[in-house]
């Protein structure tokens, strides 16, 4: 503990308050975990704006996206039990829904610390398995465009799917890749052996194993196979669960991956606490864990990241690599976007070797 990395320059860049909602009836309540790369000299920030109905007492309101609108279906308060503040269950058929439904605006930086422009093209939900909300996006550059992996929420469960751009104006969408339940999908920037490499991490409704990160391979970016676990929970600080953060950055010594973990919460309704720390994996071979940081890097310090609609949550979405240091995209709270500066010197020192390499396999704990 105590073992975060210094944050050289930190800046809360987007709040809520900053984004009008997208219809009338709605409040926004999220500006957050960001998808970030640099198009044109600028950082590109693909921002998730989580927005709810604006309260009825009495009621429960719980949003949904069809045919390019935002709609409600209010429910009596003793019709639902809350689960946590995200989510409330129906006591009539058992069904859980979001009280908030999520989609994705960009933001332009000169200089990756503050917001010089929003565009006014939207990513808004749009298929029957993206009803309610596009949540999370991770921004890879492979070949010619942009590739952006983003949680696909709907009754049918939590997936992930795919979608390419080339300029954040106009979107391809390409379906889902990971069935539900599978979120954290990044992926790596370059081919590996002629194949491009995923990181996703799948929940384990069983409980046989804690959910953890795992790899897979694909020909094409769509069909993705050859599935093999890549890490498990091994910290208390990450034992609830992981998942990948930003796609991985190519280093001297191998591609860094941070990473979130959740310590478990003390009460139902507490989601728990998420930090960040980092894996180093082999080159050639993503399934190689070679370094690995014991204790989180980043955690919930600041106000902004200890208070708001979810407390206690850094998620690292994002991350530019400006040469001697990184800066890091993160959401704060389920709340804000935030950006922190970090030494890439003093990341790779927190980096520890790990003991069985080259196999990390090894049995979940
Ligand atoms: C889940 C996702 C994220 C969110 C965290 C913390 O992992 O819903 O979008 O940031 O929980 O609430």
């Amino acid at each position: 503990m105590g073992s975060y990395l210094q944050r050289l320059q930190y800046r809360v860049l987007v709040r809520p308050e900053d984004m009008p909602p997208s219809q009338d009836g709605f409040e926004v309540i999220g500006t957050f975990n960001p998808g970030a790369t640099v198009l044109d000299g600028s950082v590109v920030l693909l921002v998730r704006v989580a927005e709810r109905p604006i309260c009825r007492p009495g009621w429960v309101g719980l949003p949904r996206w069809t045919h390019g609108r935002l709609v409600t279906d209010w429910l009596p308060q003793d019709q639902v039990k809350w689960i946590d503040p995200r989510a409330v269950r129906l006591r009539s058929t058992g069904q859980v829904r979001l009280t908030f439904a999520s989609h994705l605006r960009t933001c332009r930086s000169a200089d990756g610390l503050s917001v010089d422009r929003w565009d006014e093209s939207r990513f808004i939900p749009e298929l029957p398995w993206e009803e309610y909300g596009v949540e999370d996006p991770r921004i890879t550059w492979l070949d010619d465009r942009f590739w952006i992996t983003y949680v696909a929420v709907s009754r049918f469960g939590v997936a992930t799917a795919l979608a390419s751009t080339k300029d954040f104006r106009s979107y391809e969408r390409h379906g889902i890749i990971f069935a539900p339940e599978n979120k954290d999908v990044v992926l790596l920037p370059e081919r590996i052996r002629g194949r491009f490499v995923a990181v996703h991490r799948p929940a384990l409704a069983t409980r046989l194993g804690p959910p953890g990160m795992w790899l897979a391979w694909s020909e094409d970016l769509k069909s993705w196979g050859q599935h093999e676990p890549l890490q498990w929970a091994r910290e208390a600080w990450e034992s609830a669960r992981t998942g990948a953060g930003p796609p991985p950055l190519r280093t001297e010594s191998g591609w860094l991956l941070l990473y979130h973990g959740v310590t478990p919460g003390k009460r139902p309704d507490d989601v728990g606490q998420y930090r960040a720390g980092a894996l180093l994996l082999s080159h050639e071979n993503p399934g190689r864990i070679l370094r690995r940081t014991c204790h989180p890097i980043l955690a919930p310090e600041l106000p902004c990241e200890q208070q708001g609609f979810v407390p206690d949550v850094v998620f690292p979405t994002g991350l530019v690599d400006r040469g001697a240091t990184l800066l890091v995209y993160y959401g704060a709270a389920d709340t804000s976007t935030a950006v922190v500066e970090w030494s890439r010197s003093e990341l790779e020192g927190a980096l520890e070797a790990v003991e069985s390499a080259p196999s990390n396999k090894g049995e979940p704990a």
